[in-house]
């Protein structure tokens, strides 16, 4: 496998003072950190759609300038191909385990839905060989419900049932493509599933249909034996003005309110989390406090522009704050860090995506050394023992065990008074991270 990147050899760890820009500094798989090796707690994963499909266009340059080499073929099925060999050359060398995809990056529309699915079946046998012949795996599988003009008022959501009926369609044959690659998970983005103006909006029905849509994907996974998780992806808004799944909380109750809970995990990204005015730690944390913390799509927006920049995750901050919430919870597995990520318009060269994925899996890399340092010395969760100390005992403890009363906590007033003042330490707890990064 050496066709589309040429002279790019397999990726390997040469250490922090390694000044070589295709290897990693920090991301040695088979290195143990506590009692897992980077590659179990990690698990990397390359989108297909930015990495193999993206050109590189934006709203004021829909043309490609990407000139990918494998996507030159006349025949769309062969072009098809070409980045199906593409891709599991790239994704070799790199070393990531995983890659993730939607229907139809992988392979392309034609003018039924039988003659779409029977393509679909073509590319899915050549992907299952190609997962055979590296041992690349497929961490989730998804459905792109929405860049064909059908979705433009929604999938799930939209007013139409017509429409509705297409994207259970649609869905059912992309669970049964992720079955058939043994695929870990499967994921919801709703990309179209909101609003653009109230004024033609029913939203209490909008979003009714939108929870028998996830209901009838509950019942199809079961009938047909998929085992993998199935993952919500929060989104405020992009393309819609206002997506439902806003963010963690707003799915998590979401899926409360329609019983669905027991059904789902979240698939949390950071860009999205930050388009929500939250931190990407805040809804990891979030979906974790709750147990539904399934997995990631890690990339970064950017301060200046506050739109869905997909740019590759280099803060080492971000990284160690995601990477705390991860171990905390025992993993993120069968979960992964996917890099929903796209190079930069003016990086089009091939091999701007080695650079790309390069840097994000050392960034995280270096995230996880912290965290577990930080974990291991208990250098925050010490402080925060002893901040709720007062709950494990006395009247706290009586409060939190359900044997408190409204007129015993006066009573306790009455004879204490005030409480002493407890300084939070911000600062003193932001130098302690500093001390780890
Ligand atoms: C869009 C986005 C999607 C999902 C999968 O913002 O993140 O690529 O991850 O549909
Ligand atoms: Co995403």
């Amino acid at each position: 496998m050496n066709k589309f990147f040429k002279g790019i050899k397999k990726i390997k760890y040469e250490g922090p003072d390694s000044k070589n820009p295709l290897a990693f500094k920090h991301y040695n798989p088979r290195a143990k950190v506590g009692k897992k090796t980077m590659q179990e707690h990690l698990r990397f994963s390359v989108a297909y759609w930015h990495s193999f499909k993206g050109g590189g266009t934006d709203p004021f340059g829909p043309n490609p300038v990407y000139d990918r080499p494998w996507d030159q073929a006349s025949d769309p099925m062969q072009r098809a191909e070409d980045t199906m060999h593409a891709a599991f050359e790239f994704i070799s060398k790199l070393g990531a385990p995983f890659y993730c995809w939607h229907d139809r990056d992988i392979s392309p529309e034609a003018d039924t839905l039988r003659e779409t699915n029977k393509r679909l079946d073509k590319i899915v046998a050549l992907a299952g060989k190609l997962q055979k012949d590296t041992g690349v795996k497929l961490l989730w599988g998804t459905s792109n419900c929405f860049s064909h003009e059908r979705f433009t008022h929604g999938a799930g959501t939209n007013p139409d049932a017509h429409v509705f009926a297409w994207a259970a369609a649609q869905i059912k044959k992309a669970m049964e493509c992720t079955l058939e690659l043994k695929g870990q998970n499967y994921v919801f983005w709703g990309g179209r599933e909101g609003y653009s103006s109230l004024l033609n909006t029913n939203m209490a029905h909008e979003q009714d249909q939108m929870a028998r849509l996830l209901h009838l994907a509950v019942d199809h996974k079961k009938k047909i034996g998929f085992k993998g998780t199935l993952l919500v992806e929060p989104k405020p808004k992009e393309p819609t003005k206002h997506q439902y799944d806003y963010d963690a909380a707003t799915v998590l109750s979401f899926l409360r309110k329609y019983d669905l809970l027991d059904e789902f995990k979240l698939n949390i990204e950071a860009n999205h989390a930050t388009l929500a005015g939250h931190t990407f730690e805040h809804d990891l944390q979030v979906a974790s406090a709750d147990g539904k913390l399934g997995s990631i799509d890690a990339n970064r927006g950017d301060y200046l522009l506050g739109w869905d920049t997909d740019q590759f995750p280099t803060d080492l901050y971000s990284a160690t704050y995601a990477m705390l919430v991860i171990l905390k919870q025992g993993g993120i597995g069968p979960g992964g860090i996917n890099f929903d990520a796209k190079v930069r318009r003016g990086s089009f060269d091939p091999v701007d995506l080695f650079h790309a994925h390069i840097g994000g899996m050392d960034s995280f890399a270096r995230g996880l050394k912290s965290a577990q340092k930080i974990i291991d010395d208990g250098a925050i969760d010490g402080f925060i023992k002893e901040r709720y100390a007062s709950y494990r005992r006395g009247i706290g403890k009586k409060v939190m065990s359900g044997k408190a009363t409204f007129a015993e906590l006066e009573r306790y007033v009455h004879q204490n008074g005030e409480p002493e003042k407890m300084s939070g330490r911000e600062e003193m707890l932001e130098n302690v991270i500093n001390s780890y990064i």
